[in-house]
């Protein structure tokens, strides 16, 4: 198999990043799809893509996608109110909570978005070494099965127009529940007309939450929280072995 990954910036700020697994034979029409959605993007034409494709030396990890979970907010505030009751449950002190929502609020790069994670222990203390970059949960893909199985139950939901959202999204918080050490993550898109985001976690799933930042608001990103890690194995893990979701783990409606 074989991990391609794109990257695209603009002013040397990233705009947006996207990858996937396959076979050999798809190595061609995976490069066109990565660079179409490069130069489609919402924040603009980037002045650098970079896709690279590289073959897997180590074996593939199958998964079963968390199970996608949908709440009905009606608003950001009611979404931060469900996310933060959410991250309570999973263990995740307020202190933390209050710490990573005030950071993806405001742009947790010195004011800018990251282009990876931030990684935050229970005390509030951010693991990533680097604050701009952060840390990407990278080599992850899904099958064209789990894909289908889960086109098919979002178009039930009425949900297909977000589908390439949403499934990015499950592939790379599958991934990081999977690691171990990560007791949960927070994200909401960094896209402005993107509001949605979700709590991901081993225990209860991928809670998406459709508002957690208004309409417009260009900042977001992702946390993931953690408990007795080394920070370097942690992200060794987390940004190179290669998982492929290759079942969909199924869609349900949140009942508090
Ligand atoms: C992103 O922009 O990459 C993050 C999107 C998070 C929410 C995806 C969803 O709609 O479930």
């Amino acid at each position: 198999m074989f991990s391609i990954r794109m990257r695209a910036e603009k002013n040397e700020k990233h705009i947006s990043g996207a990858e996937t697994l396959v076979e050999k034979n798809m190595i061609s029409a995976t490069i066109m799809e990565l660079a179409q959605r490069a130069l489609s993007h919402e924040k603009g034409e980037p002045d650098f893509i970079n896709i690279s494709v590289e073959s897997l030396k180590i074996p593939v990890k199958k998964l079963t996608s968390l199970p996608l979970i949908l709440t009905h907010v009606e608003n950001e505030t009611e979404g931060k109110t469900l996310a933060r009751k959410l991250l309570l449950e999973l263990g995740i002190p307020k202190l933390c909570i209050a710490k990573s929502i005030s950071l993806l609020e405001k742009g947790p790069a010195n004011g800018e978005n990251m282009r990876g994670a931030i990684i935050m222990d229970l005390n509030g203390n951010r693991l990533e070494p680097d604050v701009v970059r952060g840390i990407r949960a990278s080599h992850i893909g899904i099958t064209e099965e789990a894909s289908k199985e889960l086109q098919t139950a979002i178009s039930d939901m009425r949900l297909s127009t977000f589908y390439t959202y949403i499934s990015d999204a499950l592939v790379l918080a599958t991934k990081v529940a999977s690691v171990k050490g990560t007791l949960g993550e927070l994200c909401w898109s960094d896209d402005p007309s993107y509001t949605a985001g979700y709590v991901a976690s081993g225990k209860m799933g991928y809670i998406r939450i459709p508002h957690l930042k208004k309409k417009g608001d260009p900042c977001g990103g992702r946390v993931f929280f953690v408990e007795n890690i080394d920070p370097g194995n942690y992200i060794n893990e987390m940004e190179s072995a290669p998982v492929l979701v290759n079942r969909f783990g199924g869609i349900r409606s949140f009942n508090e």
